[in-house]
């Protein structure tokens, strides 16, 4: 028998030594090279199959705008709520903080070993429940204001006093406690009244006796039960009629609150005739780190009236930095963090009762808002993180699509006026709600309110925004050799090169343009199609001169003259082919046909 000492002398012996050891640098050479092939050959493969833009980390639900500000898109798909997880699991609350776990707001890293339970438990709140119950209920945050807005001084004395609103269904034990806590220990005493928690039916078993029990020690706290589920805006109601503070302050049960985060909605929500939202901050799902969200932006919608983050206009930024601690104005709200004076919050009829469950309320609330006398406003001097999810995790009865087309249907019905026509004629799969929806009370609501209809809403609140109307032109450009001007779907916001687009489907968003008199070709999400280098590309809309066409008979002419031109390349019709502009010649691919749609 060799021992291992005996082995490598009988090796490394003269010679043959020379010969094993260059042997074995060959085997190690000739692996690495092989091994660096093959991957130099798929990055190559990977490359060619796919165009540059979808190698960028984005998905259907967020994407990153070209300002560097997360684009968050407000619909769901109902999460599977556990999946195969025990019900011991499902009802047991493991809040076990450990010390230093997240304090200062820093992320809290897994081990190897707790990642994969982590993700087995995903599924459960849609963020990652195990390092939420790592960190403190009472843990440290920074003061995430500016330095201007620190300067501000209240007077304490003169602030109305507040009822902060957490509705819940099935949410963490740990989260919905450290929503709780951080407004307990952030909030000036004698500004904050009470904390209402309203339970929407929730049947995880932890949330029941413990959490009565913890409420039980905290001053200023109660909960209210909903018997039934009915949704985010029948809690909230409830918790409004029982609220006795001067101000409502609605945060959703995965929030926290940093310090100062209460005086300045105070002090603007004392005026009466402003809904005034904090600046949200995003609490990352994974690491469930505070990160700061970029500063200014606007709350808005899609044509399918998907809620959007955008930057806001020129003339806000401005204003904005000529008075960084002021609240500036917003089209919409995103809907789960504002405050609003009690009494204007009735005056104007509260939240529409018909709608159930998730969505839409906050599109309805804003519309009515600013229509019925009022302002929607963000200030970044109040800030607040929230746990943005990219699944829902709980159940939809009857189903999210059902659920959410309802709700927006009847946001839709009451305020949009002829822009609702225009709505469920592109959104076939919504129109069908149209008429199911009783909402006799809410139109009674906007006539004795004598509010303002919604196309003073988009020419004053939201001049920039991307619906046709009576003085835009709208409908399909379609280029000589077939193909049409517009955008895929999911390609949203990244600067992408244009193509021609397949239009010979009808009533299909991707292919309507709304062509404004000041020369913008504008599509769906706030996109203009924008003279590129080389080629065209659809951006964010913006006052660039890039962004402007003339029309000149059947061509589309830059500011500098050159024509549009769909390069064919691949087949006959252009789809898929790139759009750029060129110089003007006699040429077919510059030939463009203008196919009035009509919008409502
Ligand atoms: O049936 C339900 N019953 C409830 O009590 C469904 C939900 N809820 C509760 C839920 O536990 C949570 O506390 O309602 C609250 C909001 O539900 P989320 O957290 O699932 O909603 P979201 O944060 O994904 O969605 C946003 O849009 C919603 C549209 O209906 C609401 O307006 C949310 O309040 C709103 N959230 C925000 O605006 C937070 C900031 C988003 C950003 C950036
Ligand atoms: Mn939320």
């Amino acid at each position: 028998m060799l021992h291992k000492n005996g082995y490598w002398s009988l090796l490394c012996r003269g010679r043959k030594k020379k010969i094993v050891v260059l042997t074995v640098i060959l085997v190690v050479l000739l692996n690495c090279f092989f091994y660096v092939s093959l991957e130099l050959y798929n990055t190559i493969r990977r490359k060619e199959k796919q165009p540059w833009y979808n190698s960028l980390q984005f998905d259907k639900n967020s994407y990153v705008d070209e300002s560097g500000m997360r684009v968050i898109v407000g619909h769901y798909v109902g999460g599977t709520n556990g999946g195969n997880l025990s019900e011991e699991v499902i009802h047991k609350n493991n809040y076990a903080p450990v010390p230093g776990a997240g304090e200062g707001g820093r992320p809290v890293q897994l081990s190897q070993r707790e990642l994969i339970t982590a993700r087995e438990l995903y599924s459960l709140h849609s963020y990652n429940i195990l390092v939420s119950d790592k960190i403190s209920i009472n843990r440290s945050l920074p003061d995430m204001r500016s330095d201007k807005c620190k300067e501000v001084q209240f007077d304490l004395e003169n602030l109305p006093t507040a009822t902060v609103i957490i509705v819940f269904h099935n949410e963490a034990w740990s989260t919905l406690m450290r929503t709780v806590m951080s407004v307990l220990i952030r909030s000036p005493a004698q500004l904050l009244q009470q904390i209402i928690l309203v339970d929407d039916a929730s049947d995880r078993k932890y949330l029941f006796e413990e959490l009565d029990e913890a409420v039980a020690k905290l001053n200023k706290v109660k909960i209210l039960r909903n018997p039934e589920r009915k949704g985010l805006v029948g809690a909230r109601l409830m918790g409004a009629r029982q609220a006795t503070g001067d101000v409502l302050v609605f945060l959703d049960a995965h929030c926290e609150v940093t310090i100062g985060w209460l005086e300045p909605l105070l002090d603007r929500a004392g005026s009466d005739d402003v809904f005034i939202c904090p600046h949200i901050d995003l609490l990352s799902e994974d690491t469930l780190s505070y990160v700061k969200s970029i500063d200014a932006h606007w709350g808005a919608f899609s044509w399918r009236l998907h809620f959007r983050w955008l930057v806001p206009s020129g003339e806000v930024l401005k204003k904005k930095s000529e008075n960084p601690s002021k609240p500036y104005p917003t089209p919409a709200m995103a809907g789960g963090l504002f405050a609003v004076r009690k009494s204007l919050f009735w005056r104007l009829g509260g939240y529409d009762e018909g709608m159930v469950i998730w969505g839409a309320e906050n599109l309805e609330l804003s519309w009515r808002a600013w229509q019925c006398g009022a302002r929607v406003e963000i200030t970044s001097c109040s800030r607040v993180g929230h746990i943005f999810r990219r699944h829902s995790p709980y159940k939809y009865p009857g189903g999210v699509t059902k659920v959410l087309y309802a709700n927006l249907a009847r946001a839709a019905v009451v305020w949009m006026d002829e822009w609702a026509d225009f709505y469920f004629k592109f959104n076939p799969e919504v129109a069908s709600y149209r008429d199911q929806q009783s909402v006799a009370n809410r139109i009674e609501l906007r006539k004795n309110l004598s509010c303002k209809s919604f196309g003073w809403y988009l020419n004053n609140v939201w001049p920039q925004h991307f619906f046709p109307t009576d003085d835009r032109w709208f409908g399909r450009i379609k280029n000589e050799k077939g193909a049409c001007i517009g955008v895929t779907v999911g390609t949203v916001g990244l600067g992408i090169p244009a193509v021609g687009i397949d239009c010979t489907k009808q009533a299909e968003f991707e292919s309507l343009v709304v062509f404004t008199p000041e020369g913008k070709l504008m599509v769906d999400e706030g996109l203009c199609l924008q003279q590129g280098n080389g080629r065209a590309i659809w951006k964010s809309c913006s006052d660039s001169s890039k962004q402007i066409w003339e029309q000149k008979g059947p061509r589309l002419k830059t500011q500098d003259g050159q024509c549009l031109t769909l390069v064919v390349t691949k087949n006959m019709h252009g789809i898929g082919d790139p759009l750029t502009s060129k110089r003007c010649l006699t040429d077919d691919k510059q030939i463009w046909h203008f196919e009035r749609v009509p919008w409502r």
